[in-house]
């Protein structure tokens, strides 16, 4: 029982470690526009004396990115969403944490697993039918899981973690 928790959580550890390559200490650039995301907690790469790692939007929208066209519960009709995914903004903060604490505008905030961010491809929108959000369309970061690949994401439970209006992840 002991053994199999054991080697079942080395597995997990090493998947984790495979799956996101983080960027060298040091290497995340200042931004130099107007900050939209904020991400803080357990991270290796910050570009602030506080230890915090600031984005403005050119510095999301260089990421590896994706684009996927979907209906979801908050738009009318199919609506196309592209931003970086979350994954590679994992990778360029070094995140080490297993949850991301994501803070909106509003108040809101919910907890998502990084293993969501790793095993779908999720991305944080910058963008609704190419064209920037602003906060009243729920701007200016939308977290977006694939409901276009994987249908059976179309649920409540990532309903709630699909937060809009982020501006600061903290990774615990
Ligand atoms: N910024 C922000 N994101 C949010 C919320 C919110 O209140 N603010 N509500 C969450 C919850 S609990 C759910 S179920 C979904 C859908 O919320 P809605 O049904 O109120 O539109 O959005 C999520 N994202
Ligand atoms: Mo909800």
């Amino acid at each position: 029982m002991f053994q199999s928790a054991l080697t079942w959580f080395a597995a997990g550890a090493t998947a984790l470690a495979l799956t996101l390559t983080p960027a060298r200490a040091g290497t995340l650039p200042a931004p130099s526009d107007d900050v939209i995301l904020t991400v803080t907690g357990k991270i290796g790469n910050t570009n602030t004396p506080d230890g915090a790692a600031r984005f403005d939007l050119k510095m999301l929208e260089a990421m590896a990115s994706r684009e996927g066209t979907m209906e979801t519960p908050w738009t009318k009709g199919k609506v196309t969403f592209k931003g970086p995914l979350g994954r590679a903004l994992l990778e360029a903060v070094g995140a080490q944490g297993k949850t991301l604490k994501v803070l909106a505008l509003d108040d809101y905030a919910v907890d998502v697993p990084v293993e969501d961010l790793i095993n779908h491809d999720v991305i944080v929108a910058t963008e609704m039918n190419g064209k920037p959000m602003s906060v009243r369309e729920k701007g200016p970061l939308f977290m977006i899981y694939p409901f276009d690949k994987e249908p059976g994401l179309y649920n409540e439970k990532y309903f709630s973690r699909s937060a809009w209006q982020i501006k600061t992840i903290i990774v615990n």
